[in-house]
């Protein structure tokens, strides 16, 4: 399997995030690419491959145009303002946008317009890094209709928060989103985005919640009790077009191991299949797992072997979009088990 990654993105590295009241050093970080790479070089069988260039064009097909010239632009304004001592983030929000949506012109008042929380921090190199994470992802999607049944993006920053207009939880381009819409441009009449990251990929749902030609699915730890809190319930079905083609499946915070995840994996399987997606775009978070530092599920390595390869009996070509995981000494064993599970069901 190609598995495409490129150094550019080692240039976002957010310093601290903001924890349980308490500035801490940020989860999201590079090593957790280089551990998913040596885990890669080890096991054998995966072909790194440099992403091309897309420039940020794709971007714009998901996120509005306002958005990813602020994306672009913010570093700049923020050192403009304050220096660059410390890594650019929003203090305050604006929850009225729906009584007067205006864009402030200060950096303070557009970080605070363009965020849902303030885990997601610009530093220096976070646009370059952004474009390239988004390259990775498209360029899986190339190789795929050139003829590879399966690929892995290995992107950093993570994207399934991002929505058209807002980042937040370590999310800014919206990775697997932008993979899907490039699918259905190059003659998809439908792609599945099964986002089995711990949390909820409230940017991904919000993207396709009006359009049937992009099915979503979520696994994920129940939003009453833990990120991103308000979105992620079993009610949000979709809307319009979308009604019947978003579905979440959240589960208990602290027993769900795997005889609970399975067989909603299968519910989730199983609703894809029905589909007959022509493409399968797979948000694969891997903060499911049991000695996750800022999650609860209790997935072990074996489980992740198995749903690699639950997936990939489904028989459809698959691009695998790399998410969360923060459990650093195991993230890239059980990156690499997803697909080698994936790879021992095709044969
Ligand atoms: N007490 C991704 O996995 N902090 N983002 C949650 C809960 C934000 C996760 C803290 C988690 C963001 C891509
Ligand atoms: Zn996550």
């Amino acid at each position: 399997m190609k598995v495409i990654y490129t150094e550019k993105q080692r240039l976002h590295h957010v310093r601290f995030e903001f924890l349980n009241g308490e500035a801490t050093p940020c989860f999201e970080k590079p090593e957790r690419a280089d551990m998913v790479l040596s885990a890669l070089n080890n096991h054998g069988g995966f072909t790194m491959v440099e992403p091309n260039s897309y420039g940020d064009a794709p971007l714009r097909w998901v996120h509005n145009d306002d958005y990813v010239d602020f994306l672009a632009s913010c570093w700049d304004q923020w050192v403009e303002a304050f220096g660059d001592v410390h890594d650019a983030s929003p203090y305050c929000f604006a929850p009225a946008r729906h009584l007067r949506n205006r864009i402030p012109k200060d950096i303070e008042g557009r970080l605070g317009y363009y965020s849902f929380d303030m885990t997601a921090a610009i530093t220096a190199g976070s646009w370059k890094a952004i474009v390239a994470a988004t390259e990775c992802a498209l360029t899986g999607v190339d190789l795929i209709k050139q003829g590879e049944h399966a690929a892995f993006a290995l992107c950093r920053p993570p994207g399934h928060h991002a929505a058209s207009d807002l980042m937040g939880g370590y999310c800014y381009a919206n990775n697997a989103a932008i993979a899907a819409e490039s699918f259905i441009r190059q003659g998809a009449k439908r792609v599945a985005v099964l986002d089995i990251d711990y949390h909820h990929g409230n940017g991904t749902q919000s993207i396709f919640y009006h359009r049937n030609d992009v099915l979503f699915a979520s696994i994920h730890g129940d939003p009453d009790y833990d990120y991103p809190h308000y979105l992620g319930f079993a009610d949000e079905e979709g809307e319009g077009e979308g009604l019947g083609f978003n579905l979440n499946l959240p589960l208990p915070l602290h027993t769900t191991d795997w005889s609970v995840y399975e067989p909603v994996l299968a519910q989730a399987l199983t609703r894809i299949a029905d589909y007959k997606p022509e493409a399968l775009v797979i948000s694969l978070g891997m903060d499911t797992f049991a000695d996750d530092p800022i999650s609860y599920f209790k997935l072990m390595r074996n489980d992740y072997q198995n749903i690699g390869w639950m997936i990939g009996l489904l028989n459809i070509t698959t691009l695998f979009v790399f998410e969360g995981g923060y459990a650093v000494d195991d993230l890239g064993h059980n990156t690499v088990a997803v697909l080698d599970g994936f790879n021992k069901a095709l044969v």
